[in-house]
């Protein structure tokens, strides 16, 4: 077995179906798209293909608006950065509701609006890690909120939040209602007509698209929300020339991730599910959250007695990538905002690695990884200090 990436939350592998798809808008069609010569003009068919199929991906409607920009960070930082500037030109306060487990796209989004004067609410998870649309209702009272902004599957538990109903009971309270849905697009359904949102970010990376690339939908009628002022590319809505080949690249990479669905559901789940089982043959084991509530590729796992960098490192001296938390985290030392949401001791939160699969992933990988584990976790607590 030379290497196995089970790391699939922090980024995928670009599907070779889709770097084919890209290819000829490096040396052949790399017009600037708003060119009006055929460089220009010849990759609008193309353009068109791949916008349509990021509407089909998340069920958004003709009068929807997708916005193409460079990654979720920017999406999520463009809607809340967005409805706040929009508040200050009316000269209105402005209260912004979200939870404490959001990745720090989102985080410290927040905790720079506070220091800017904005009020900020952060919801807590119920035992099951989740925030709920009770816990939303219980926290804010009705009117007082502008936006909500809640995340749809989290990123190290996998934990998928009931969007639909938190949604409703934003509108309910008369806030508009967004959603980072960066870790649930690709790997369950998302159909944004469905769960009635205004706001949704998305990123190509993490369901085998390019990095550097992703989308925020806009319900028609939402206020419209800017980040980046130039040229009129996106009507204006986020200057900067279109990377046509990520574009491109994004679309193909969206249908295929809807097509793969299914398989995601049954076969990464039972790959997943067969590591989890093997895993909690281990004694004193723990995983986070209920399965049944997670996304099917992700296992939060911890190992009592060893530390999640040793185990990462073991892992990697074997060839096997995993992480403690998110990539995004991975130099900060403190135990993350999610884990401690959660409650957990220090103990479990310094133990907890994740494992994250993907269409790719093989039955020889898991079986590998299963093997691997079983000898790390024997030698680590054989000289561990905290295991007895
Ligand atoms: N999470 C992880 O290891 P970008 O890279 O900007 O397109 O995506 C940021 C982002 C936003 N929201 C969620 C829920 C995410 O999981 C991420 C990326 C990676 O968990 C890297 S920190």
């Amino acid at each position: 077995m030379e290497r196995v990436y089970l790391d699939n939350n922090a980024t995928t592998m670009v599907d070779p179906k889709v770097k084919q798809a890209m290819d000829p808008y490096y040396l052949q069609q790399y017009g600037n798209p708003n060119s009006l010569h055929s460089f220009g003009t010849e990759v609008h068919p193309e353009m068109r293909i791949a916008l349509d199929r990021l509407y089909e991906g998340i069920g958004a409607a003709d009068q929807d608006d997708i916005i193409i920009n460079g990654c979720a960070t920017e999406g999520n930082n463009t809607v809340l950065k967005g409805i706040w500037t929009q508040r200050l030109t009316e000269n209105k306060p402005f209260h912004l509701v979200t939870s404490q487990i959001e990745h720090p796209s989102i985080a410290h989004t927040a905790d720079w609006l506070e220091s800017m004067g904005a009020r900020v609410t952060r919801l807590p998870v119920n035992a099951q890690g989740l925030v709920t649309s009770e816990i939303l209702k219980e926290h804010v009272s009705h009117g007082s909120a502008d936006l909500v902004s809640i995340m749809w599957a989290n990123n190290e538990t996998g934990l998928i939040n009931p969007i639909k109903e938190l949604c409703s009971a934003a509108h309910e309270l008369g806030a508009l209602f967004h959603t980072d849905a960066v870790q649930a697009a690709g790997k369950i359904p998302v159909n944004v007509g469905e769960i009635g949102c205004d706001y949704l970010t998305f990123s190509a990376h993490k369901f085998h698209g390019p990095k550097g690339v992703g989308g925020l939908f806009a319900k028609r009628g939402v206020p419209s929300v800017t980040l980046l002022h130039g040229g009129e590319q996106m009507g204006g809505k986020r200057a900067g020339t279109v990377n046509v080949a990520y574009l491109v690249g994004m679309g193909l990479a969206i249908k295929l991730a809807t097509e793969a669905l299914e398989y995601e559901n049954t076969k990464v789940r039972a790959q997943r599910d067969r590591l989890e089982d093997a895993l909690m043959d281990i004694p004193d084991t723990i995983i986070l959250g209920r399965r049944e509530n997670r996304t099917p590729n992700t296992i939060l796992i911890s190992f009592k007695g060893i530390e999640g960098e040793a185990f990462l490192w073991d892992l990697n001296t074997n060839g096997i990538a995993a992480s403690t938390g998110s990539a995004c985290s991975s130099e900060d030392l403190e135990a993350d905002a999610t884990l401690r949401a959660m409650n957990l001791g220090p103990d479990l939160a310094h133990t907890a690695v994740r494992f994250t699969l993907s269409r790719f992933t093989t039955d020889e990988e898991i079986d590998y990884t299963i093997e691997t584990i079983r000898k790390i976790v024997q030698r680590l607590r054989s000289i561990s200090s905290t295991y007895s």
